[in-house]
This record gives C-alpha cells, sequence and structure tokens, in this order.
C-alpha cells in the first residue's frame, strides 16, 4: 500500500495512475493519522508554496510529515512536495516551509524564460536505487519556476542546467525528492517510480553522468475534438479552421484511442482542444472529462485542455466559474487548461479599464494552480495594411506580401474559434496575458491552419519576442523540415501539429529523428 498526500490542488490523478500502472495500490492520506502510519508516502505538488503549506497546516499534517520524515521511513515527493522540505521559499517569502532541510527555495533569474517547462536531463550525484536501470542520458519533464538550494552539499542527487545549475533531486536517506515528474516522464519516469516503491531494491552503479543538460524542444500532438453530427466525439481537423468536408464534420478517429498512438509514438505532450466548447456547457460536457480520465490512464505525459474554460451559467441558472471548470479538468487528469475566447475578452476588459480584476480565469486559475497551468490560445490571422501608422496596433513587415502587394499587416485576435473577429492584436494579448498569470502561449494561425504550408514563422517571432513565457508554435506544419526550420528560425519552445499525424502522412517517430543530432529533443 503506498499512501499518497493530496492536499486539494492540482493533478494527482496523474501520480495515482503512474503508480498503479506498476502494480501497486495506492490509498489518500484523509487524516494525520495516516501519515504516521504509512510505511510509503508519496507527496505530489502542484501550485503555490504559499497555498500548499497553508493547506498542509489546515489539516493538521505538518508535524506528523516531519515525524514521518524524521523516522527516515520512505518518501517521494515531486516538484513542489520537494520545494517544501526547505525553510521557505522566494514565492511565499513570509510563509515558513517545513524546515526538514536547511536552505531555501529561488526563482531562476528573470532573463530566462520562465517557468522552465519541459524536458531536461539529469546530471547524477551519488549513487541512488532509483536510477537503477537507467543509462544517465534520459531526460525528464519539468514545469516550475523556483529550484532549491540546499545548505548541505551532501542531499544533493542530482542537477540540472537551466540558465544555472540548479538542484533537481535530493536525497537523504529514505527520503527522495525531484523537481521533475516522474508520472509526467513515460517510460524512464515510471521505471524511476517503481525503484522508489521497491523496499528490497539497492542501488547498482550509478548511471554514467552527462557534461552539461539541455532543454528540449517539445513535439506536441493536438486532438481538436467535438460532437460529429451522429453524436460521436470525434477528432476532427480544420483547413483554416473549417472542419466541414462536404456538409459532414471530418472524423479521423477516437480521441483516447489516437492520444495513446502518440504518446507510444513519442509526443512529448498531448493537447485536447474541445473546439465547440464556446457554446457548451462545459461541466456538463462529460465527455471531454471522461476522454481526460481514461488517457491519463495510460499516456505518462502532460495533458493539456482546451476549450469552454469560463464562467458560464447553466440551464438551471447555476454559475460556475472558469476556476470550477478548470479544476473538475484538473482533477480528471489535465495538467494545463488553455483559455481562448475567454483571454481575448479578459484582456480587452483590462485595456478597457487600466487594471487587473484580479478576478479574471486566468488570474484566479494561475493563482491556485500555478502560472504553468495557464495556457493561453490564441487564434490570429494575417490583416494586410498598406503602411504601419493605419492601424493602432503592433504591425509587421512581412515578406509575404498580401493580396494587392500590402508590404505590412498586424495579427488580429479572433474568438469562438475563428468566427468573429476582435479589435485586439496577438502581441498584446500574449503580453497581457503573461502579465495577468499566464504561463505558456500556444499561438496557432488560422491562415496556416491545416494548409501543410508551415508555420508562420514571423508570427511566432513577433510574440516570442514580446513576452517571456515559453510558446508553442502551432498550424500549418506539413513537413519534417518544417519543425527544423521553427526551432532554428525562432526562438518557439515546442512545435504542435494535428493534421500530419492524425492522416499519418508523418509520424512523430520520422520528426524525432529527422531532428536528432540538429535540435535539442527527447529522443
Ligand atoms: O475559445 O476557450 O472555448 O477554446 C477553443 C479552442 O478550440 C481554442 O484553443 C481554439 O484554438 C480551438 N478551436 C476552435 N475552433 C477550432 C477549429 O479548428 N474550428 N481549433 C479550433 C484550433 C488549431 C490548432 C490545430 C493547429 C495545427 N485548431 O489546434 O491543431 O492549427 O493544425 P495543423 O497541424 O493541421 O495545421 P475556447
Amino acid at each position: 500500500m503506498v499512501y499518497l498526500l493530496d492536499y486539494g490542488a492540482g493533478n494527482v490523478r496523474s501520480v495515482v495512475n503512474a503508480i498503479k500502472s506498476l502494480g501497486e495500490e495506492v490509498k489518500f492520506v484523509t487524516s494525520p493519522g495516516d501519515i504516521l502510519g504509512a510505511n510509503r508516502l508519496v507527496f505530489p505538488g502542484v501550485g503555490n508554496f504559499g497555498q500548499i503549506m497553508h493547506n498542509l497546516d489546515q489539516r493538521g499534517y505538518i508535524e506528523p510529515l516531519l515525524t514521518y520524515l524524521e523516522s527516515n521511513r520512505p518518501f517521494f515527493g515531486i516538484c513542489l512536495g520537494l520545494q517544501v522540505l526547505f525553510e521557505g521559499s522566494q514565492e511565499a517569502p513570509e510563509i515558513k516551509g517545513l524546515g526538514f532541510l536547511k536552505g531555501r527555495v529561488k526563482r531562476f533569474r528573470v532573463d530566462l524564460s520562465v517557468p522552465h517547462i519541459g524536458w531536461n536531463g539529469i546530471r547524477t550525484h551519488q549513487p541512488s536505487k532509483i536510477f537503477n536501470g537507467l543509462q544517465g542520458d534520459e531526460k525528464f519533464y519539468f514545469v516550475h519556476s523556483y529550484y532549491v538550494s540546499p545548505e548541505d552539499s551532501n542531499v544533493i542527487l542530482t542537477t540540472t542546467d537551466y540558465g544555472c545549475e540548479f538542484v533537481s533531486a535530493i536525497q537523504k536517506g529514505n527520503i527522495i525528492a525531484t523537481q521533475f515528474h516522474p508520472e509526467k516522464s513515460g517510460r524512464q519516469g515510471l521505471l524511476l517510480l517503481k525503484n522508489f516503491l521497491d523496499l528490497s531494491a539497492i542501488s547498482v552503479k550509478p548511471p554514467r553522468t552527462v557534461q552539461t543538460t539541455r532543454l528540449a524542444k517539445r513535439i506536441i500532438a493536438c486532438l481538436d475534438v467535438r460532437t460529429n453530427d451522429q453524436g460521436d466525439l470525434v477528432v476532427t481537423k480544420g483547413d483554416q479552421y473549417d472542419v466541414r468536408e462536404k456538409g459532414e464534420v471530418r472524423n479521423l478517429g477516437k480521441p483516447v484511442d489516437l492520444a495513446k498512438r502518440y504518446y507510444l509514438e513519442g509526443a512529448d505532450e498531448i493537447t485536447f482542444l474541445n473546439i465547440t466548447g464556446f457554446r457548451d456547457f462545459p461541466l456538463e460536457d462529460m465527455p471531454m472529462l471522461e476522454v481526460l480520465r481514461r488517457t491519463s490512464e495510460n499516456v505518462f505525459v502532460p495533458l493539456t485542455i482546451g476549450g469552454g474554460i469560463r464562467d458560464y451559467i447553466d440551464k438551471n441558472g447555476r454559475r460556475y466559474t472558469a476556476l470550477e471548470v478548470a479544476s473538475e479538468y484538473f482533477r480528471s487528469g489535465a495538467d494545463k487548461v488553455s483559455i481562448g475566447s475567454d483571454a481575448v475578452l479578459i484582456v480587452e476588459e483590462y485595456l478597457r479599464t487600466g487594471k487587473a480584476t484580479g478576478k479574471s480565469a486566468i488570474e484566479e486559475i494561475s493563482r491556485v494552480y500555478g502560472n504553468q497551468a495557464v495556457v493561453i490560445s490564441i487564434d490570429p490571422k494575417r490583416v494586410y495594411v498598406n503602411s504601419p501608422d493605419q492601424v493602432p496596433h503592433p504591425v509587421i513587415e512581412t515578406s509575404i506580401p498580401g493580396p494587392n502587394g500590402e508590404r505590412f499587416c498586424w495579427y488580429q485576435c479572433t474568438i469562438k474559434g475563428g468566427r468573429e473577429a476582435r479589435d485586439l492584436d496577438a502581441i498584446t494579448l500574449a503580453q497581457i496575458g503573461e502579465r495577468l498569470g499566464a504561463g505558456e502561449i500556444l499561438l496557432n494561425c488560422i491562415d496556416r491552419d491545416g494548409t501543410n504550408l508551415g508555420f508562420d514563422i514571423e508570427l511566432i517571432n513577433a510574440v516570442k519576442e514580446a513576452i517571456s513565457i515559453p510558446v508553442i508554435a502551432s498550424s500549418g506544419a506539413g513537413r519534417v523540415e518544417h519543425f527544423y526550420e521553427v526551432f532554428t528560425k525562432t526562438q518557439a519552445e515546442s512545435a504542435l501539429a494535428a493534421g500530419i499525424f492524425h492522416r499519418r502522412e508523418v509520424s512523430i517517430s520520422a520528426v524525432k529523428q529527422y531532428l536528432t543530432g540538429k535540435v535539442e529533443i527527447r529522443p
């Protein structure tokens, strides 16, 4: 029996599913006594340092946790489950951590793209049973803005490079904790967890250690999901957002099956977009929740869900907040939520009033679940102009002239799946979205969607240069060379594609094979 400490925030389902997939039973800690009686305790953490300590305190878990840790019984902390072992964090300077280990938690330098999201390597500093079976050059999934800085170097198990060399795992006796997420790190992550859970395992030769570790560029498979005219939930795909062919919604497969196929082919992340979410009642849209639940049983890489993340009133007049909608998705297995139409409306309101309300979906969800859990999905299209001063929006000079030879354009935001154009540009949306708490931008492009012509490099550069959070380049991938182009001509951290994967024109493994040796990727 493995006890799991769920303090009421974030995606614990993935950890439960990962442990269950290893043949173990999981029991949730429901009282301080459960902690004292446990003999293997896993503490996954997402969200905010202050919030997590507050929750532990309210539940009366702090003293029992310290007693458990002092007794040196097997403990595995993940992400914030590592950070709270220390005395305090820059994230919430006034709040005390558990103080089991001396040292504090620091924020990454401001000039870096933060959060540090994605697959990075580990450099081992001492032997540990959790490394059994690893080669040493594997990559693990990280998503964080803060890192631990222990006073005692003897507890350092691994370090990783991102702007600096930071501590990515610690071990003190049977207390192990990682900054990365083994439950989201594919096969290697599961192996690491299995080694921890195996009480009879002893450490063998440590894996060879790497000189420098590098953050990999991510390849993301995107599944646009909706109900077709027969009432089945299907993965569909549009041409410039038009998903109908001869009047019928294109049906390219079943969401859960396709997600599993992409995981096995090596996708670094899977994104589901409920493309009619803007007109549905999200929480009554149970099929999407079920898709997430079933996918997270077999898919151990990060899952993002978008579509319908907004406040809404149901048929009976009951009001639901975007935070409630997002919480339900997190509980069902999502790691991030992606906000489309509502983000545009929030930013328009911000520009109108000149101030943040603190109550928007972006702010509320990032406050509770952390910035890394909030993605803004932008659906822009090009509007050509003859000169930069023709519109009050940031204009770029383009190498792809407009239909009348125009040399300038701006990127107009749309809502409701591209149906409604707004008086807001993509760069401003990304900048204000970042200011309000978004951790990542999913940058689609209606002009390129489904065309196989390659990514809109000019759009990606214009947005990426204006913000410091990671960007997912999306729309237009048609060949493996397009991934190389987007990673060498822009600073985008990830590239997302849909049509070529669904139609089996190009596989994820073919993309990775082509990029090997040219661009840092997760093998
Ligand atoms: O507005 O918060 O409810 O969210 C709706 C979400 O659904 C948004 O993220 C929006 O981008 C998405 N969406 C809405 N309508 C469509 C449509 O296609 N009719 N799909 C749609 C967006 C774009 C990408 C696509 C890439 C790659 N699809 O996700 O997967 O363009 O395609 P490709 O590789 O085939 O070129 P809300």
